[in-house]
């Protein structure tokens, strides 16, 4: 794929003082992570995430909701960071400040070497009870699906952001201070409409900072972005590097 960058946007990215990564689940394509919104297989086929993902669906029936999370989190064990990743990890190291914003729960991001990472909706290997809280990475399979809460045998959950529920504030408000004061905002591989990540952005690009999507697919922030790169990130992410950062 010979791809052919805007100078300015070169020039921007080299001359950048903060730059802000905003990630969705089609980083993780390319690990063989299925994106949020695809098709889901199997025997999963049948079910939206949207529904899955919720504190309703938890309440309505636990053991549905706590395999689909340990079938997902089979997937996540076997994937392993793929070009993308590591370009990212790469490009923290070219500029004074680098934010890494993401909305994945698979920790792929820390694996290539991206510190201080936000995760915006939390991650998907870590676990905490339903009922208190209290994170409990360490419980016993007592082959009750989900497992109970040691402190207070309440359900287990995975240490993921539901629909409905709350991002942490403290996630929250840097990823917002991040948006507001970076130079550059790259938005990158994300159908941009879950909320609140959905609005950074937006936050940019009403202070005229500039904006980079890079997608293979349109999305309903293509027509407002400075730059769109149409293409995978695995691909288009070495390559902007390299052209940015030659030697
Ligand atoms: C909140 C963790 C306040 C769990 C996730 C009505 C009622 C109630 C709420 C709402 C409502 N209307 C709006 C809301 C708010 C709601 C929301 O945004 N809903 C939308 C979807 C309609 N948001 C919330 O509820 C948030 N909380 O607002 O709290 C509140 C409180 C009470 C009541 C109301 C509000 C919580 C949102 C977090 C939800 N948790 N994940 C889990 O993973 O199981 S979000 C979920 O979507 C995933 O984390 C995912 O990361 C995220 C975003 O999806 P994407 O990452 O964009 O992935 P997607 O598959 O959609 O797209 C992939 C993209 O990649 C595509 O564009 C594709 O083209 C592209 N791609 C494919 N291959 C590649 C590629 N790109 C690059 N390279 C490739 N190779
Ligand atoms: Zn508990």
């Amino acid at each position: 794929m010979n791809v052919e960058f805007p100078p300015d946007l070169l020039l921007r990215l080299k001359s950048a003082n903060h730059v802000a990564v905003l990630t969705g689940a089609g980083t993780s394509a390319e690990s063989g992570v299925p994106t949020f919104r695809d098709a889901q297989t199997g025997l999963w086929a049948k079910y939206d995430p949207q529904e899955l993902a919720t504190p309703q669906a938890f309440r309505h029936n636990p053991a549905l909701v706590w395999d689909w999370y340990t079938w997902r989190r089979s997937l996540v064990a076997k994937a392993k960071p793929n070009a993308g990743h590591f370009a990212l990890a790469q490009m923290s190291s070219y500029v004074p400040e680098f934010t890494l914003i993401t909305q994945n729960v698979d920790g792929l991001h820390q694996q290539a070497g991206s510190l201080d990472v936000i995760e915006l909706h939390g991650n998907i290997m870590h676990t905490k009870c339903f009922n208190c809280g209290r994170p409990v990475d360490e419980y016993q399979g007592t082959g009750e699906s989900p497992p109970r809460c040691p402190y207070c045998d309440g359900l287990l959950r995975p240490d993921v952001v539901w629909f409905g529920e709350n991002l942490t504030e403290y996630a929250l408000s840097r990823a917002f201070l991040a948006a507001r004061d970076c130079d550059i905002f790259l938005s990158i591989g994300t159908s941009s409409v879950t909320l609140p990540a959905a609005s950074l952005p937006v936050e940019a690009m009403e202070l005229g900072t500039s904006t980079v999507e890079i997608n293979p697919d349109r999305t309903p922030l293509t027509p407002h972005m400075t730059y769109v790169l149409a293409g995978p990130s695995g691909v288009l992410l070495p390559k902007l590097i390299h052209a940015t950062w030659p030697d």
